[in-house]
């Protein structure tokens, strides 16, 4: 599957830097391409300057509301946010159509994050306007969640977040959700290291846009999953995990498993990526509110037998009832069996009812206060009417 990608503000900024990235790995260590275009979008010049891979020219950097903001953001206003892409949208557009295989691309992604202003308020506004021009291909977002302690200090992160989701999720074709707080579980010093969360939000898509573009026969699967696929199960709120499970001893080829308890094992590894791929999910949720579902699994071609993909099939069946199932195979060399699953067309993610819940509660006493500001506000202009002017 090819994409193109737009990031919009710092945090998707720097995480469509890290699709472009993951595009120039795809074409240099398989030889195929994955990303068609990578752009960046900001009203903060000094976030343009600090990406790495996105093309350094002007129509792929793309600084918009230059005199509303001076270049140094909006501030978490994600009003602003909005109002300042939706002005400069035909900047955007016109930039996208320089892609140079923009005809082959099968779909866009649109990344920003939910708790800031220029990209929590641009996201929803690109993915509509590059969904009116361009009918014909799907435009997914991708929307990183806050942090828990951002979440606790900051009633407008609240607001940001839940005004973002609904907006985007009436966009776009899809949303992926991803949820900083998850990458925080397993190590908290990752909380300094926004590049390496970044990886960790990136990286499960290699194996899903890649296996479809797959040119080498030995690559190619007994059942591929290409953009096709993938298109048909996106749809609304969708999550991705990845898990793998490391093949122990490399077999020398002359060495087959005959007996029939390590036989019993290897299939096993294809559940224990699986469990783990549904553990660590971008966004907490439960397979079962799965409307569609897709997973990749990737392996040597002599691990990927009939057995192991029977069986596999057999325990995502039971997690996931009422989804219509996708799967497909990936044969790589690599003493790993790894799984890309994707979750998506959920009817319920609790985190996404949260903050919807939370702001609904929170707008009358918001409201209180915005009135009685104003009351005080008036109550001093009173005060001052008959002292002299001086202008
Ligand atoms: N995963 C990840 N999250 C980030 C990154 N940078 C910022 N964030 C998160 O993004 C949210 C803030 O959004 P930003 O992208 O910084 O805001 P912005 O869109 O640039 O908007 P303004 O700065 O207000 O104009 C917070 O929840 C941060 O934790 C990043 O590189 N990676
Ligand atoms: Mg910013």
């Amino acid at each position: 599957m090819k994409l193109v990608v737009v990031g919009l503000g710092q945090c998707g900024g720097r995480v469509a830097d890290e699709f472009a990235l993951m595009g120039k790995r795809a074409s240099s260590q398989r030889g195929i391409e994955i990303i068609t275009g990578a752009f960046a979008v900001n009203s903060d010049e000094a976030d343009l300057t600090g990406l790495r891979t996105i093309r350094s020219d002007f129509q792929h950097r793309i600084l918009l509301g230059g005199r509303k903001t001076g270049g140094h953001g909006v501030g978490k206003i994600n009003e602003l946010g909005a109002q300042i892409i939706r002005e400069g949208v035909d900047k955007v557009i016109d930039a996208i159509r320089t892609t140079k295989r923009f005809y082959e691309t099968d779909a866009f992604l649109i990344v920003g994050a939910a708790a800031g202003g220029t990209g929590s308020g641009g996201l929803p506004v690109i993915s509509e306007a590059i969904k009116e021009r361009y009918i014909d291909k799907p435009v997914y977002a991708l929307i990183v969640l806050p942090f828990e302690h951002e979440e606790k200090n900051e009633e407008r992160c609240i607001y940001n977040t839940a005004t973002c989701l609904k907006s985007a999720y009436e966009a776009a074709d899809a949303v992926f959700l991803i949820d900083n707080q998850r990458y925080l579980r397993k190590d908290s010093s990752l909380i300094s290291n926004m590049d390496k969360i970044n990886r960790q939000i990136v990286d499960p898509f290699y194996n899903l846009l890649c296996a479809g573009e797959e040119k080498k026969r030995k690559r190619i699967g007994a059942r591929t999953v290409d953009a096709g696929d993938i298109v048909q199960t996106l749809g609304g709120w969708t999550v991705i995990g990845f898990g793998r499970s490391t093949l122990a001893t490399i077999r020398l080829p002359w060495e087959r498993a005959r007996d029939f308890r390590e036989k019993g094992k290897e299939t096993h590894k294809g559940i224990e990526a699986m469990d783990e791929a549904l553990s660590e999910l971008s966004v907490n949720c439960k397979p079962r509110d799965a409307g569609s579902a897709l997973y990749l699994l990737s392996a040597p071609t002599k691990e990927m037998n009939v057995d192991i993909l029977k069986e596999i099939g057999d325990y995502f069946r039971e997690l996931a009832e009422d989804a219509m199932i996708r799967a497909g195979d990936y044969p790589r060399e690599r003493a790993e069996v790894n799984i890309t699953l994707l979750l998506s067309q959920l009817s319920d993610v609790e985190r996404v009812r949260d903050f919807y819940y939370r702001v609904t509660e929170s707008i009358p006493t918001m409201k209180k206060r915005h009135e009685e500001a104003e009351a005080k506000l008036r109550e001093i202009e009173e005060a001052s009417k008959d002292i002299p002017s001086l202008l």
